[in-house]
């Protein structure tokens, strides 16, 4: 098959990928996106399992770059479900006519930096045709939670029932209308699914290894005042979100006050008040609960007593209640999760110590026990962050494997760029605030970025960029140190790959929006100190 040829190759048509697809066409360069699904929306096309919701505000949950467009959506719920953020994805790619520059259905299986030639060349797989690709720059749009972590399962394909896992639910319903059904996970996506399920289900086990910390989202329809008020300012508005440690939340912002300066009774009512407001401002109660263990023990207190205040059978509620610290792992944003419990069709199984031995033809074997299902929802997450680019068959000058750059955890500048990877970029690449802020808001970031960076070189008459080895260096160092003036790596997380067996253990997004966008800012101001530029090598002049 004849090779096609643009200027930029954008892997994935999410969030991230339709914007730098908008933006990189802006400046006149011819631009193609690769989507292995056959819609637009990443994330939000392929989590369809029941329940599923952002947890981070729909007034704030959504691109910033179009006054005309952000002024005329309308979100109908406090926390958009997924049926409308995949609605809000394709009303984007309408609006601005980004579908003709997507192939859909087509998965970049490789992807070689050809040093003569000073370009990328990229394969895709699509219905089993191979396609060849070459551009000057590669844009990794990927997604941080895009790769379905399914357990290897003794017996897992034995399994005569129905079998699902969150990440990759089908687009056609599933009724789970008089079956037995057994989740496995209590992570995000089993906690907003539980209930749901159990509405339906005849029968619901809930296989939990670890507990999970849950905040009522107190969702329901969007308040009209608070909308009004946003739109006579939204660029007001978002600027106040850029300001906060995650990139969003001005409206209830954390205080910055210690919670070993207030009486019991000051922190009981200050949690109180979050909780009630619901979702993730819980943990901005007070300036120190993600820094000090002792700090952070008083807000997972408080959750703990919710659950046993919640969940009837106090054997129940103890296995429900976490030992960890809260917020080191995602905190989880909640509509009736521990209540469900309370319903006589769900059972708990704990198997924190008697681990899932089979999945066998009628179910699954564990904690000595055989359970006759007819449905497994698999809720056990992803292989966050570096999963769906190690995927790919990455390789950049001498024929250097990404994989293998990265064996000992991720290594990146800025999470934007790796030496030896020349014009490849990583939109909310590990070592970048990414997952810890509100998504779309880094995403925005990063894509003007990546935009202005590929401008410049073009007004300069560079053909290439690299981060240099000192700089790459230099900033895994930060990663890790800001990491460590946290408590975020003292949980088995995902941000940690922990979850992922053999995964190597290191703390992949950097904490912090704010500083992160202002080392940005120096790094251009200073000629994009960190990165080497370089002219096209004789061999690729024609
Ligand atoms: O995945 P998870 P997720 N045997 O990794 C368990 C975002 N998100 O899909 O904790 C038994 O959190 C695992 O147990 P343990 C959000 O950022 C957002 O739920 O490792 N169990 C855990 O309970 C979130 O954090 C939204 O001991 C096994 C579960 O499976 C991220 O996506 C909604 C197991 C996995 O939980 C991931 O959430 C949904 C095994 N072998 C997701 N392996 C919103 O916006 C794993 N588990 C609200």
């Amino acid at each position: 098959m004849s090779e096609q040829a643009v200027d930029v190759l954008i892997v994935g048509a999410g969030f991230a990928g339709m914007y730098m697809l908008h933006k990189v066409r802006q400046q006149g360069l011819r631009a193609q996106v690769l989507e292995a699904g056959d819609g637009v929306g990443g994330t939000w096309y392929w989590n369809r399992y029941p329940g599923a919701r952002c947890d981070v505000e729909s007034m704030e949950y959504s691109y910033q770059f179009s006054e005309e467009m952000q002024q005329e959506w309308r979100w109908s719920e406090r926390y958009a479900a997924q049926p409308e953020i995949l609605r809000y994805a394709n009303q984007v790619a309408d609006r601005f006519k980004l579908r003709e520059n997507i192939r859909f259905e087509t998965r970049v299986t490789r992807a070689h930096f050809d040093e003569d030639r000073a370009q990328w060349q990229v394969e895709t797989t699509s219905g089993g045709q191979t396609g060849q690709w070459s551009g000057r720059f590669l844009i990794l749009a990927t997604g941080c939670l895009s790769s379905a972590n399914l357990p290897a399962f003794e017996g897992i394909n034995d399994f005569q029932g129905e079998r699902y896992h969150t990440g990759e639910w089908p687009h056609e319903p599933v009724d789970f209308t008089g079956k037995v059904v057994g989740v496995i996970g209590t992570g995000s996506s089993a906690v907003q699914s539980i209930p749901v399920i159990a509405r339906d289900a005849k029968h619901l086990f809930v296989f939990q290894r670890t507990p999970s910390y849950a905040v009522p989202a107190h969702n329901g329809p969007i308040d009209p005042e608070h909308e009004a008020k946003v739109k006579a300012d939204y660029a007001g508005f978002r600027a106040r979100n850029s300001l906060m440690p995650a990139g969003f939340g001005s409206i209830y912002p954390r205080n910055e006050a210690s919670v070993f300066d207030s009486t019991e009774e000051q922190r009981k009512a200050a949690f109180e008040y979050r909780w009630q407001r619901g979702g993730l401002s819980f943990m901005g109660a007070f300036g120190d609960l993600m820094l000090k263990t002792e700090a952070n023990k008083f807000a997972a207190d408080f959750v703990r007593e919710k659950i046993r205040a919640t969940v009837r059978d106090p054997e129940v509620a103890a296995k429900l209640t976490p030992n960890h610290l809260i917020g080191c792992k995602r905190l989880i944003i909640d509509t009736g999760y521990f209540e469900t419990f309370n319903r006589s069709n769900v059972e708990l199984v704990d198997i924190s110590n008697a681990p899932i031995e089979r999945i066998t033809p009628s179910g699954l074997r564990a904690a000595g026990r055989d359970f006759k299902l007819d449905a497994i929802v698999f809720a056990t997450g992803f292989d966050a962050m570096t999963g769906s680019i190690a995927k790919i068959d990455i390789r950049g000058r001498q024929g250097l494997k990404l994989k293998d750059k990265w064996e000992a955890g991720p290594r990146s500048y800025l999470g934007l760029n790796m030496k030896g990877f020349p014009n490849l970029f990583t939109i909310s690449g590990p070592g970048s605030p990414s997952v810890l802020t509100n998504m779309l808001v880094s995403i925005e970031q990063h894509v003007n970025f990546i935009d202005e960076c590929i401008s410049h070189m073009r007004k300069h008459g560079h053909a290439l960029i690299e981060a240099n080895a000192a700089a790459e260096d230099a900033w895994i160092n930060h990663v890790n140190a800001v990491a460590g003036q946290t408590v975020y790596p003292s949980c088995n997380s995902w941000y940690l790959g922990a979850n992922v067996p053999g995964k190597t253990r290191v703390f992949m997004p950097l904490v912090g929006f704010p500083p992160y966008v202002q080392k940005c800012k120096e790094v251009v101001a200073r000629g994009y100190e960190g990165f080497e530029f370089s002219a096209l090598p004789a061999t690729a002049q024609s």
